[in-house]
């Protein structure tokens, strides 16, 4: 791998800790910019009044000097506002698991005797440190040319009609959406959903696109199984609180289709591979094909509602009902933010392997060059290669 991270932190501590090895040197990056994309999550609509008591304020110790990163690893905390946890404030969740949760496995696995230790690491709070995380790998991304872009695509019963939108304006209409949603007629629906949702004291599951522009052919890799990009976006996505399906291109509808329609028939104009569908979702032989890469990602409705399920109490043994002290209605537009920025690291760490690059700037030009080898093989002609072989769409 080229770039790694490792978080450490509970929902309730004293904060969420990131750190990060690997990020190139020469990329533009201050607190702010991450904190631009923690507020995306933050804000997104279905949440608790957690969200409100939390300010995701982030600090960044080492690997940044005057606003552009130096090639050291780079520390990141966020400190938790929220510090009181569920298991001390008479939420009963000391020794009570809730099913859907990480509670009984946890305890079991690691011989506890309480579940705070477990559910206070478990929580989706984490995911405010991958979004940190990923704001970085956005903002390397952003230097070479390539976008990871998600929006909400389903909430409950509510689904959005496939659209020939491009990415660049699904991400316009859904950065005004409250739900992160670009169809705004299906974005008010949503709305109205969760909150009926709340008012049963109910929750609801739903699905994001992901789509990642500015591709060439060639990231990931055939050779070994571990190497393959689909197989590491979907391992990524499926780490991701709540997911339970990964979708890539067609992936549902394909094996019910017969073999020449399920793929992208292929040809040639001025050095650029038309393709006349994407059904392959960008990924053929576990590397870009240098279409745009389309997944969707699948979540359960969280398993916290205020309608409490059976349990037990593993200290009496005796048959109660799970705890409640607060919880999100919908988490899903919070996973457009967070699915965009797991993606964002899957590619960069994929791409910096098949690049490499000490500075960013190194980075790019390796990038420059492989497209417009690409495009000369291509036939591209008199074409700037770099113009030919890498298509934004
Ligand atoms: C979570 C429970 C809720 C969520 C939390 C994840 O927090 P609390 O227990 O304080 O009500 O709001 O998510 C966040 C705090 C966050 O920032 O995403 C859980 O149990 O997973």
């Amino acid at each position: 791998m080229s770039i790694r991270y490792l978080t450490a932190g509970d929902s309730h501590g004293e904060a969420l800790l990131g750190i990060v090895e690997g990020i190139p040197a020469g990329v533009a990056l201050d607190e702010a910019l991450i904190a631009r994309e923690l507020m995306r999550r933050r804000a997104a609509y279905g949440r608790s009044s957690r969200q409100k008591i939390e300010e995701d304020v982030v600090h960044i110790t080492g690997g940044v000097w005057n606003g552009f990163t130096t090639g050291a690893p780079i520390g990141i905390t966020i400190p938790n506002l929220a510090r009181t946890m569920q298991g001390k404030t008479g939420g009963g969740m000391g020794t009570v698991p809730r099913p859907g949760h990480a509670d009984f496995a946890g305890v079991m696995k690691y011989s506890l005797d309480d579940i705070p230790p477990v559910s206070e690491r478990a929580s989706a709070r984490s995911t405010a440190m991958r979004v940190a995380i990923g704001a970085i790998a956005k903002a390397c991304l952003n230097a070479a040319g390539i976008e990871s872009i998600a929006h909400v695509i389903s909430i409950g019963d509510v689904t959005v009609a496939r659209a020939q939108l491009s990415p660049l304006e699904v991400r316009r209409r859904s950065a005004q959406s409250p739900v992160y949603c670009a169809n705004a007629a299906a974005s008010k629906k949503m709305v109205s959903a969760i909150q009926r949702a709340k008012s049963e004291g109910n929750s609801l599951g739903g699905s994001v696109e992901v789509m990642v522009t500015g591709l060439f052919p060639g990231i990931g890799s055939h050779v070994e199984w571990d190497r393959r990009l689909d197989g590491r976006l979907a391992g990524a996505m499926m780490s991701i609180h709540s997911v339970k399906a990964v979708e890539v291109g067609d992936g549902f509808s394909t094996h019910r289709a017969h073999g020449v329609d399920a793929h992208d028939a292929m040809s040639l104009r001025d050095g650029e591979v038309i393709r006349a569908s994407n059904h392959a979702g960008g990924i053929e032989g576990g590397m870009t094909n240098g279409e745009n890469i389309v997944m969707r990602v699948y979540a359960k409705p969280i398993p916290t509602a205020a309608r409490r399920a059976m349990t037990f109490d593993l200290a009496t043994l005796e048959a109660t009902e799970s705890p409640y002290v607060r919880s999100d209605t919908c988490v899903i537009p919070a996973l457009a933010v967070i699915a965009e920025a797991v993606a964002a690291w899957e590619i960069l760490s994929a791409t910096l392997e098949k690049l490499g690059g000490d500075h960013i700037a190194d980075t790019v030009a390796a990038r420059d060059r492989v497209v417009a080898g690409i495009a000369r093989r291509l036939g591209a002609g008199k074409r700037s290669g770099a113009r030919a072989g890498r298509k934004r769409k």
